[in-house]
């Protein structure tokens, strides 16, 4: 089965707003297979649709050791959280080699479909409650150095527009 690309920040791609799933059928289980060997490979504790350019609510997640613990979480949706926040350094597959701290709250209940097109509601907090906020900002559009400041941001693009650059060029010679 195919590892998928992952978009690199500050690709406009990133911004796209995924689209709902209106049916969870075979292609959705293939997209969620493909999303979860992309994540193993790339040795992340999550993946949005959006950083592999597939523009629907899907979102995989495995914030366990042992990588034993793979969950698809399909339309999710926030539907409570905690007032409480916490800061957790965060780093995504997207924006390589920055780690950054993020204040979110600190846990969230959330509703999704998995799938099997069942209905699931849980409360996540810890990693997990991270993570899940972190992939559905991927979802709307949204990356974690938006919550950092102008000059972090501008600094952050200018690294990675500059390692892009070199790697077009290493792939050229
Ligand atoms: O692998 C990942 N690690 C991580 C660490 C702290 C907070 C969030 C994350 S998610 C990230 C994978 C990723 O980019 N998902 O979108
Ligand atoms: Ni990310």
């Amino acid at each position: 089965m195919p590892i998928l690309e992952i978009l690199n920040y500050p690709d406009a791609r990133l911004r796209t707003v995924a689209k709902p799933v209106t049916q969870v059928d075979d292609r959705i289980r293939q997209i969620v297979k493909d999303m979860a060997e992309t994540m193993y490979d790339a040795r992340g504790i999550g993946l949005a649709a959006t950083q592999v350019n597939i523009h629907e609510r899907i979102i995989v997640v495995d914030v366990t050791e042992d990588r034993n613990g793979l969950r698809a979480l399909i339309n999710p949706e926030v539907i409570s959280s905690s007032a409480q926040t916490k800061v957790h350094q965060e780093g995504c597959l997207s924006v390589p080699g920055v780690y950054d701290e993020v204040e979110r709250p600190d846990l969230v209940r959330i509703r999704c479909l998995d799938e099997n097109g069942e209905t699931q509601e849980f409360e996540a907090d810890g990693l997990l409650s991270v993570c899940i906020q972190h992939e559905m900002d991927h979802l709307q559009g949204k990356v974690f150095v938006d919550y950092l400041s102008r000059l972090r941001q501008s600094r952050i693009q200018a690294r990675l527009q500059k390692q892009s650059r070199i790697q077009a060029q290493t792939a050229r010679a």
